[in-house]
């Protein structure tokens, strides 16, 4: 595998499960294949989990990390084409991304989605240019559409988890005062799609998710209905999709917080959220800090996916 930015990268579900409970054996077992290779991992934006679980993976592999935060320290990276750089940026991607390619051997990308323009944001600007420019394996730490290792971190988690073969799993949107992207729920979808899993999105009218993403998974608008028989409760917040309210927040109906009323609808639910989550707003306290909640367990299992990616990208070097 040279990239890894979507389900499709790391073949079937059941390889990519392969290659986790492998991980997940034996931590150590490669601590040979990352010798003398090095990860540097670039933030656009901020992380807790992305940053602290790459890098350990990246050390259980053997492996040198550089981490650089953009916005802190580096000179601020026009991306725009063909402009007059007369402004605040004094550096462009087109040198930049080239330079840091000659310093490791693989790059991790953060870069969120902007939220003006629909059409700059879905078509992986940033994360496609590392992949075109910097000469190196280049791997997603959420870009604009997709949180890839997030997502497979998640489907390990449902697969520890789960009591029946084929689980209900339920993505709900709830409510967040500021504008998120449509990434984690979009790869979310993604991921759940290449399951035989029975899946349902739920979320008010206006916040319909990309058809790209959402594939065949049922919509149901009226939350009680998809609660019903749940095994599994994921919950995200994101901004509108369409095209007239593009990354627009368009209420915070309150009424869509997960609490315990709702999660008594399910068949004992867990819980779910990829953090970092706000408590009262997305999920009451009684819910997140029940013995149904696994989002703890669901966080520590990004250091599976980031090692079982990173060692598939060494073992291709
Ligand atoms: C980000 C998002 O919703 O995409 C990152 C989640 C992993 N969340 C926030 O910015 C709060
Ligand atoms: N879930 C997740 O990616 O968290 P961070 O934004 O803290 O990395």
């Amino acid at each position: 595998m040279r990239n890894f930015t979507k389900v499709g990268d790391i073949g079937t579900i059941q390889r990519a499960l392969d290659l986790a409970w492998d991980v997940k054996i034996n931590p150590f077992a490669d601590k040979e294949l990352g010798r003398d290779k090095t990860l540097l991992m670039i933030f656009f934006n901020s992380s807790l989990r992305t940053r602290l679980s790459t890098q350990r993976a990246a050390m259980n592999l053997g492996m040198n990390v550089i981490v650089l935060d953009i916005n802190q320290g580096a000179w601020k990276l026009e991306t725009e084409m063909g402009v007059i750089m007369d402004g605040e940026k004094p550096e462009h991607i087109m040198e930049a991304i080239p330079v840091m390619g000659t310093y490791c051997d693989i790059i991790g990308v953060r870069s969120f989605a902007n939220l003006q323009n629909r059409v700059t944001d879905y078509s992986e600007e940033i994360i496609n240019q590392f992949i075109r420019l910097s000469g190196k394996p280049v791997f997603s730490m959420e870009s604009a559409t997709r949180h890839p290792l997030q997502s497979y971190a998640d489907i390990i988690t449902i697969e520890e988890y789960k009591r029946v073969q084929k689980p209900k799993v339920v993505l709900t949107w709830a409510p967040h005062p500021r504008a998120l992207p449509q990434a984690v729920a979009n790869s979310f979808a993604e991921w759940i799609n290449a399951t035989d899993y029975e899946f349902v999105i739920t979320h008010p009218q206006g916040y319909e998710l990309s058809e790209e993403f959402t594939g065949n998974a049922k919509i149901e608008y009226d939350w009680r209905k998809a609660y019903e028989g749940a095994h599994f409760i994921y919950a995200k917040n994101w901004s509108a999709y369409s095209e007239k309210n593009y990354g627009k927040v368009l209420h915070m109906d309150r009424s869509w917080m997960v609490d315990s009323e709702k999660m008594a609808q399910t068949d004992k639910a867990f819980f779910m959220h990829c953090l970092p989550v706000r408590r009262n707003m997305i999920v009451s306290d009684d819910v997140i800090d029940s013995t149904s909640s696994i989002v703890v367990h669901q966080a520590s299992n990004r250091v599976v996916s980031a090692q079982a990616v990173l060692r598939e990208m060494l073992r291709t070097l």
